[in-house]
């Protein structure tokens, strides 16, 4: 029988037919593997159902010899040394697609929750200040007709785009191309015209090595001080301590973030002692419903990789087809 190691618990219908098909070995503990802990469990592993806290590196696949596929529940696959695995011959798969609306739906709700200040003002209401009515108080920002910029114009991207067009705003984004394919909305071509422009600041460029640190102390200088900034994506991408500075010195008026440095971000972080700052706990694509598609397209990479097939999801069959373990093996 085939082994297959799944990192963290999972959904039973995605147990089952994994169950079905191999020997599996779900890891149940509250905490991800620590490194050694990940090396010791790859022992005679055929596919690796991995995740985000999993640094999937050369020593991890080198611990499994007949490791073929590698399976990311996620679309972004930074945590796996992709090169790596190239080299090797095995296979490695993502959850494209299916998580991109509930990504945007969480990148556009926290748009609206900064711009009309849903984070801030129930705290006023629930410590008892809620003072007389005030024409000039508890002012927020419109999001209608305000100019929402994009940073990267991928699949997430685009649905965010949708939804700033729904509410009637201007949508600017910034990509390697233009796209033809979301009308009414404008390419700009320098990201800082972009973050000159913009009244809230949507990021969705996936982790690399040029997006790394991508916004730091001079991209939040060319912000206007009334512009929200909000990061869906990955942490690295934004430098931390410049963002907490453009915050805590008013040179931008918020941000939301669904990612930081490092995950779990630590309760006493500097960031969190900010009114003007809300963290959400890397959960863009929580909802029941997506979760569980993403853990039935892992299923149906893993269950490919183990019979030898391509599996349906693979990110790099073009770089590895010649050498794969996959071949010749059904
Ligand atoms: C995942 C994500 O839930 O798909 C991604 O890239 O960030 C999330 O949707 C996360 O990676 C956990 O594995």
């Amino acid at each position: 029988m085939p082994k297959i190691l799944v990192t963290r618990r999972t959904f039973d219908q995605a147990a089952a037919e994994l169950r079905a098909a191999a020997d599996v070995v779900i890891w149940e503990d509250a905490d991800s593997p620590d490194q050694a802990g990940l090396i010791e469990a790859m022992r005679d592993v055929d596919a690796l159902y991995a995740h985000i806290t999993n640094q999937v590196d050369a020593a991890v696949m080198d611990a499994a010899p007949n490791l073929k596929v590698i399976a990311e529940f996620g679309v972004g696959y930074d945590n796996i040394d992709e090169a790596a695995a190239t080299e090797r011959g095995i296979a490695v798969c993502n959850t494209p697609g299916v998580l991109s609306e509930s990504t945007a739906d969480l990148a556009f709700a926290l748009v609206m929750a900064l711009g009309r200040r849903v984070n801030d003002l129930p705290g006023i209401v629930k410590n008892g200040e809620w003072g007389d009515f005030d024409p000039v108080g508890y002012l927020a920002t419109d999001i209608h007709h305000k100019t929402l910029g994009i940073v990267g114009m991928g699949r997430i991207g685009a649905e965010v785009a949708k939804r700033g067009l729904g509410f009637d705003m201007e949508v600017i984004y910034h990509n390697r191309n233009p796209r033809n394919d979301v009308p009414g909305t404008i390419y700009v071509d320098s990201l800082e015209e972009l973050l000159q422009r913009s009244d809230y600041v949507s990021l969705h460029n996936p982790l690399t090595p040029e997006t790394t640190g991508l916004m730091s102390t001079e991209q939040f200088k060319l912000m206007k001080p009334t512009a929200y900034f909000v990061n869906t994506t990955r942490g690295p991408v934004v430098d931390q301590e410049a963002l907490y500075e453009a915050l805590k010195s008013g040179g931008i008026a918020g941000a939301a973030i669904d990612v930081t440095v490092p995950e779990p971000l630590p309760a006493n972080h500097p960031l969190l002692t900010l009114d003007n700052c809300l963290v959400m706990p890397h959960v863009a694509s929580a909802t029941g419903d997506t979760r569980l598609k993403m853990a039935m397209m892992c299923v149906e990479n893993v269950l490919a990789g183990i019979k030898g097939d391509w599996p349906p999801y693979c990110v790099n069959r073009d770089a590895i087809e010649g050498r794969s373990r996959l071949e010749g093996k059904a």
